[in-house]
């Protein structure tokens, strides 16, 4: 996709060209047999700009306000303010973070037409957005915070079925750090193992290590190009490598009706980060919004979170951070910055003698 000569090449230079459904949008057969066939729909410009360029106005003006946005710029430039770096789990990222996450404007792109009916008919029966959204922030040449290789199942649970929905806000070339997928690895057809890491998430996939092989797709993305993948397909984003641009990115999940729902999933993103209620997000919301709990009265079950892989990857940064890894302690710190009191803080403290 990109060339470089030899002496700069980086693992992005060998990406390949998403493969593009447009073609075959309105055709469910073709849809779920590509899905089948490659693990990814992509659609170039499926949601509307004109609301994507509101929301990333919306979006940055928060982020501006937060101190994360030169204020001499206008801030759908998206120029990270100089020195200014952090991401989910650091406390300053939640606190902006859930201010956009406010935004009214941010939740409605997941249930706009333009996405749902193309999913319902991938998925082939009455489905919904899932209430857990998500915006991902990326500060530029952060690189070390970037979201690992990774499935969603370890973080989203329910059903490996579910489908995410990875969209830009803005254009995104490869060097602003989008999403990557590894070609076909969804006929894996399981949850392989997760270990520690940075990056969103804290769970990577040692690919060499279980011997996964396969090609990275991904493109220079464009105003309303979207992404669709099931939850086992492995994927990652690409490091923000530019010099002073804020990556913006929505990742939204879609269910059946009748699929069972993970618990957490029906709370905001970071919740446990910061303790935020539906009831603090919708503040500002007209008080009859449909988009207010509209899942509520719908059939699907909810189960309770499966703790099993976060915990191995707590349990994984304690050894590691007792030996020494930088990543590891960091991590650690991070817990006691958040929540001093925690029962995981308190193991942590102990690890690093604090
Ligand atoms: O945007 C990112 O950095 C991560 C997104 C992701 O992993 C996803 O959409 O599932
Ligand atoms: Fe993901």
């Amino acid at each position: 996709m990109t060339t470089a000569d030899a002496s700069e090449s980086r693992p992005e230079d060998n990406l390949i060209e998403l493969r593009e459904s447009n073609d075959a949008i309105l055709d469910q057969s073709q849809l779920q047999q590509r899905m089948q066939e490659d693990g990814y729909l992509f659609f170039r410009h499926l949601l509307p700009s004109d609301s994507l360029r509101e929301l990333r106005y919306e979006m940055l003006k928060v982020m501006q306000d937060g101190g994360w946005i030169r204020s001499d710029t206008d801030p759908v430039e998206g120029i990270a303010e100089p020195g200014v770096q952090c991401t989910e789990g650091d406390p300053g990222y939640t606190d902006v973070y859930h201010k956009v996450y406010a935004l009214r404007a941010f939740h409605a792109i997941a249930h706009l037409p333009e996405i749902t009916t193309v999913i319902e008919r991938i998925m082939g029966g009455p489905i919904t957005p899932q209430p857990l959204k998500v915006a991902r922030l990326w500060f530029p040449k952060y690189t070390a915070h970037t979201t690992p290789i990774h499935q969603d199942f370890v973080h989203f649970q329910g059903t490996t079925r579910n489908l995410t929905a990875w969209t830009p806000v803005g254009d995104c070339p490869v060097e602003l750090g989008g999403l990557a997928v590894l070609h076909g690895s969804h006929k894996l057809n399981r949850v392989v193992e997760h270990q520690f890491s940075l990056g969103a998430g804290s769970l990577a996939i040692d690919i060499e290590g279980q011997r996964i092989s396969g090609e990275w797709h991904s493109t220079n993305y464009q105003w309303g190009d979207t992404l669709i993948f099931p939850a086992v397909t492995i994927h990652k984003a690409l490091p923000n490598l530019t010099e002073d641009r804020l990556r913006v990115s929505l990742d939204n999940r879609y269910q059946l009706q009748s699929d069972q729902i993970a618990y957490h999933m029906t709370q905001p993103h970071l919740q446990t980060m910061a303790s935020v209620t539906w009831d603090d997000i919708y503040r500002e919301w007209d008080s009859d919004d449909p988009l207010r709990y509209y899942w509520q009265g719908m059939p699907m079950p909810i189960i309770p979170k499966d703790d099993t892989f976060g915990n191995k990857g707590f349990d994984e940064a304690l050894a590691m951070a007792r030996a020494g890894s930088e990543p590891a302690i960091h991590h650690l710190r991070r817990y006691i910055a958040r929540d001093p009191d925690s029962k995981q803080s308190r193991l942590a403290a102990s690890v690093l003698g604090e």
